[in-house]
């Protein structure tokens, strides 16, 4: 099964990638059928364990939208069992240097280029019979910028071979450069270091996307020429939506 993913890119679309942090299949399923292109299983900080993953990647692959999955942390074990579930891409938080990047792409590669290793599960079942052959090109690698560190190093990140791109997180890059989280993107100097790391991937040609907290984000980011947007988790989609709702009503 082709990554649809990677046939935005060559259409010049942003793929609009919907962000899950609760335990439910349900809700992951209503996302995929809202028509985001992707969406997101939260381990990092969602409300939800591995064990819960291969049955919201179920729910998502109910829909077209391509099952992606951010893991908890740069480590080898979750990250093969995250595949072996099914999921299309993986986005690993807090990278910060190439080593960091090298271990990444050898969690999520099969050799040569990793060392991933064979017993792909659901990953069969959801990719399809050429599974092994196409996954090396199929799934997404995307390391997450998102500390000062990660952005001294990003050139030498980008050259990581088998990574395709990053996805940056301004909330711990805003922490990280001393400033509060939660929307502060606008920002002078978050906002040049968003602007460094999107320039960087683009002249590299490399995947560039990014979590924004609100429309505003969302919209002026989506104007940069990203090849992926997440506007928003599931509770900030609830949240807003019920608030506009309670304001109107009772305005
Ligand atoms: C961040 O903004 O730090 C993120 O990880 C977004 O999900
Ligand atoms: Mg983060």
């Amino acid at each position: 099964r082709p990554n649809r993913l990677h046939d935005l890119i060559s259409l010049n679309k942003p793929a609009l990638n919907a962000w899950l942090s609760c335990n439910s299949p349900y809700i992951a399923e209503v996302l995929g059928h809202c028509g985001f292109d992707s969406v997101t299983v939260d381990l990092q900080h969602g409300q939800l364990g591995m064990d819960a993953v291969p049955s919201l990647l179920q729910a998502i692959s109910a829909t077209a939208a391509m099952p992606l999955v951010r893991c908890s942390e740069n480590n080898f074990g979750e990250i093969n069992k995250i595949l072996d579930s099914g999921a299309y891409g993986i986005i690993c938080p807090m990278i910060d240097t190439r080593q960091d990047a090298e271990r990444f792409v050898r969690a999520c590669r099969y050799p040569p280029l990793g060392a991933r290793s064979f017993g792909p599960a659901r990953g069969l079942l959801y990719g399809g019979s050429d599974y092994f052959n196409a996954a090396n090109s199929t799934l997404l690698t995307l390391a997450m910028i998102e500390t000062v560190k990660g952005v001294q190093n990003i050139d030498d990140i980008l050259d990581v071979t088998g990574l395709d791109g990053i996805y940056i997180g301004p909330n711990d890059l805003a922490i990280s450069m001393g400033i509060a989280p939660g929307g502060n993107w606008e920002d002078a100097a978050l906002g040049v270091t968003i602007r460094h790391i999107i320039e960087r991937c683009q002249s590299k040609q490399k995947y560039v996307g990014i979590f924004c907290n609100d429309m505003a984000m969302a919209s002026a980011m989506k104007e940069v020429g990203l090849n992926m947007l997440t506007p928003g988790n599931d509770i900030q989609l609830l949240r807003s939506a019920a608030t506009a709702r309670l304001a109107q009503l009772r305005g």
